[in-house]
């Protein structure tokens, strides 16, 4: 067996492109333009409370550069990463409203790219893991320009998934539906290279992830599942652990590599409009695809995540996932 570990993403890319003879190279293309971004925002994701340390001269940093927040600047760096290569046909961001055209000046590709470049940075301060997170669609409209009907495509469309965390190590995390594979950044070669080939989550966790301070506006399932985890049954692993990092990146990849589960159920304040806080074509589709690519589970407690028909770029979805027994289990409290 070929010693894969520490292989370069590019490398392991181009390998898994190699398995599909008519394959253009143009989803490599895209990839390779998405590890570029991931890269230079690690840099400076990573170095923020230096930024601070150094002394900003008011809105101009050390090198003259107006200092943005760090989502803004996530979300220019992978614009201006991806919008030339000549793979997209249109982008859409958590950081605009509306889509992002391809400008004129550069060739449009059959690719659609939906992200939320910097989820959880409003933790950044305090110095706690954020990321980045992708979802790939193809172009299923007529002619050159993506519209909002190729964005708005069920998750079982995606062509590719993932997330950039940014934390002790920065990590790149993703899927092309041939299984999911965490490559780690080596700062001293500017490489991403295979850290975790093929992940598979664990059937069965011992961890719940849930903001419960939300408990009081939970649904009724929901209250007696995470009551049910707390209830001491060595048999089945209770009373499980809560660990809730309130970055979703950071709370999915430890979910993926530990197993348990992670909950955003619908919040009931209005019992008439229960509404989600996650969004769905941009956090709740791309992890589930990498979820269910890793053998779990990515619910809405009624329906597959992947499953759901978008009806608006930014709607947001309850969003319940991670092992496969574990989400089974709560879908049964959660249905009454
Ligand atoms: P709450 C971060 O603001 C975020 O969008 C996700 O990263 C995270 O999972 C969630 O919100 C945390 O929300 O309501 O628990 O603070």
């Amino acid at each position: 067996m070929i010693q894969r570990k520490g292989i370069s993403i590019q490398r392991q890319i181009v390998e898994q492109e190699r398995q599909f003879p008519k394959a253009s190279g143009s989803l490599t293309g895209l990839l390779m333009d998405l590890t570029y971004a991931a890269k230079v925002i690690s840099r400076e994701v990573t170095k923020a409370g230096l930024v601070n340390i150094l002394g900003l001269t008011g809105s101009e940093n050390i090198s003259g550069d107006e200092v943005k927040k760090l989502d803004v600047y996530a979300h220019d760096k992978l614009y201006t990463a991806m919008s030339h290569g000549g793979h997209l046909c249109i982008m859409a961001s958590e950081e605009t409203p509306d889509l992002i055209p391809i400008p004129e000046q550069y060739p449009k590709g059959k690719y659609v790219l939906l992200f939320d470049p910097l989820d959880g940075s409003s933790n950044i301060d305090a110095n706690v893991s954020i990321g980045t997170i992708f979802s790939i669609h193809r172009k299923k409209s007529p002619g050159t320009n993506g519209t909002l009907e190729d964005c708005l495509q069920k998750g079982t469309e995606q062509v590719a998934a993932g997330y950039i965390v940014y934390g002790s190590s920065t990590m790149l995390v993703y899927t092309t539906r041939q299984g999911v594979h965490g490559f780690t950044l080596d700062p001293s070669v500017g490489e991403f290279l295979l850290s975790h080939e093929d992940i598979k989550m664990p059937a069965k966790g011992k961890i719940y992830s849930i903001n419960e301070g939300n408990a009081h506006f939970w649904d009724e399932g929901t209250r007696k599942y995470v009551d049910y985890l707390k209830d001491k049954d060595p048999a089945t692993d209770r009373p499980y652990s809560l660990r809730y990092i309130g970055s979703l990146v950071a709370d999915f990849h430890r979910t993926l590599l530990y197993g348990g589960i992670f909950l955003y159920p619908a919040d009931y304040k209005d019992p008439k409009k229960p509404k989600g806080k996650l969004r769905l074509l941009y956090e709740a589709a791309p992890l589930a695809l990498v979820c269910e690519q890793a053998g779990g589970l990515a619910t809405t407690g009624r329906e597959r995540i992947l499953d759901l028909q978008p009806t608006e770029l930014h709607q947001k979805v309850p969003l319940i996932m991670g092992s496969k027994e574990d989400v089974l289990t709560y879908q049964k409290f959660f249905r009454g």
